[in-house]
Formats: structure tokens, sequence, C-alpha cells
């Protein structure tokens, strides 16, 4: 037995008031199906493309291996020509991720590419990061430290995108000082035996086509599958609501380089009580 999903809303299109009176303002996820249709990316985004531009790009790669204390948060395991990195995606043959890369930065001509849409909320004007993936690969589940609204643009192929609410972050085994949970827990597979508070667990779920975004809002954990070899980009905006505002500059700026001073100062043995108060926490409040 799995989760129960629900399916997230989708509509085709939407006006910049509706979104926000509908979506943003009530902080409620929606793929909006034909935002990206007058896109020159809509036409041109694939997976040739991006090695006929970006073919000579070193780029960072991750695996899904668990969090190494050895490594500070975000350092990659793997750099690769994206020639290369993206004939091994399509021959389905690498487990690697691009996580947050600004290849647009490197190659400037995607800019022309796609357009900041109004959504009636500011978004960042900074260029926004790209994602890839290939058949079967798994973003971890974790919310974006800085509790950003997030517009979650996909290319190329299909993605699962699976959300859990802010408020249902009691069951999640979050870590401490941290915005992932525990990472034994299989997703795809849960074990309510091992995972108990799991069961109470309502999760969202949307899959999305080339050209579709999904709109997630603040501190809204995601877990994402690409289905299908292919990429996305995602645009952001700052938080808006209060107790996200003060959640995201005490990570930013205290919390982040307390856990790095732990890891540097205790190692492995840091990131074991961590793991332990994931369980520990969840069950207590729970009465579990
Ligand atoms: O799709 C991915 O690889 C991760 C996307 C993500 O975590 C984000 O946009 O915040
Ligand atoms: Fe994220």
């Amino acid at each position: 037995m799995g989760f129960q999903y629900t399916n997230i809303e989708r509509v085709a299109t939407i006006s910049p008031t509706d979104f926000y009176e509908n979506y943003v303002k009530p902080q409620k996820p929606v793929v909006v199906e034909q935002l990206t249709r007058d896109w020159p990316a809509y036409q041109k985004w694939n997976l040739a493309y991006i090695k006929q531009i970006a073919g000579e790009q070193i780029v960072p790669l991750y695996n899904n291996d668990p969090v190494d204390y050895n490594k500070k948060v975000n350092e990659p395991d793997e750099r690769m020509k994206m020639a290369d990195y993206i004939d091994a995606l399509v021959a389905d043959k690498t487990k690697l991720r691009i996580f947050l890369y600004s290849l647009i930065k490197h190659v400037p001509s995607l800019q022309n590419d796609f357009k900041f849409p109004d959504l009636k909320i500011k978004l960042l004007k900074g260029l926004p990061f790209l994602f890839f993936g290939g058949r079967n690969v798994n973003v971890f589940m974790h919310y974006d430290i800085d509790y950003a609204n997030i517009f979650h643009f996909h290319f190329a192929g299909e993605k699962r995108c699976i959300l859990v609410p802010p408020n249902q972050t009691p069951l999640m085994y979050k870590i401490p000082y941290s915005n992932i949970c525990r990472e034994d827990i299989d997703f795809d597979n849960p074990d309510f035996e091992h995972w108990p508070a799991l069961k109470q667990l309502r999760p969202l779920m949307a899959d999305l086509k080339h050209g579709e975004m999904l709109y997630i809002p603040e501190g809204y954990w995601h877990y994402m599958k690409y289905i299908t070899p292919s990429f996305s980009m995602s645009l952001r905006a700052l938080a808006t609501q209060p107790t996200h505002i003060a959640k995201a500059f005490l990570n930013l700026f205290v919390i982040r380089h307390f856990d790095n001073f732990m890891r540097r100062r205790k190692g492995a043995a840091w990131l074991a009580y961590k793991d332990e108060r994931a369980i520990a926490d969840t069950h207590a409040k729970l009465d579990l």
C-alpha cells in the first residue's frame, strides 16, 4: 500500500489576477499547462538543442548517495562535458543529475528563449537555475531553504512531482538543522511499519509534460522523479509570509553555518545524532 495522492489542480491558461488570487494568496499548488506556448523555448528546448549550444560546458553533477559529512552541502560529485552528459542521459546510461545550475549564465543565448511571466508576484530577475535528470532518477525530498515561491517549468520529457504542504512537516521525519528528511525513506514505496507517521501523510502529485509549469508555494516539500530524460527551469519569488521570511533568514544566516560547523567538528557522529533526532522528534510530537 502506498500513499493516497491528491492530484494537483490544472488549468490550461490563467490570467495574472486569477493566478494570484486563487493560488499565490491561498498558497495552493497548480499546474498551468500552456504558459510557455508563446516562448521560443516551447519549440526549441529539447536535449539535442541543449547539446548543440551548451555541449562544450563542463557541468557539475550529483549522485543520490546519502549525505557525506566530508562534503559541504551542494558540493558536486562529478563534472563532465555537457555533450557527454546528454549522450549518457538519452542512452539511459547515467543516474547523475544536474541540480541548481545556472547553465544560462554560461550560455547567455538561452535567455532569449523564455520570458519572466506576469503572475502578479515579483519574480527574482537573476538567471534561473536548470535541473536535468535521466529515466527513473529521483530528486531527494526537500524544501527550499529560503522558502521561495517556485515556478517549475518542465521541458523535453516527463517528470513526476510529489508535494507535501508545510503544515504536514511534523509527519516528515525532518532532519534537524536542515531542509531534508530521513534519506532512507523510500517515497516511491513507503514502509509504514518503519515510518508510522507517514501513514497520515497526504501528498499531492502532478506529472509534468513538455512546456508545463508547476507552482510550488512557500515551504512546500518536493520530491521529483524524472519519468523520461528531461530538464526543468525554476523561476523564483521571495517568501511573502512573515513566518517564512523569518525562517528563511534564520536558515541562511544562522542554522546553515551552525550545521556546517558541527559537521566539521563532530563529523559522522553529528549526522548520526541528527538522524536519530528526526525519528524521536517526529514520534514524540505524534505520541507514536
Ligand atoms: O527538479 C529538480 O531537479 C529539483 C527542482 C527543485 O528542487 C527546485 O526547483 O527547487
Ligand atoms: Fe527545491
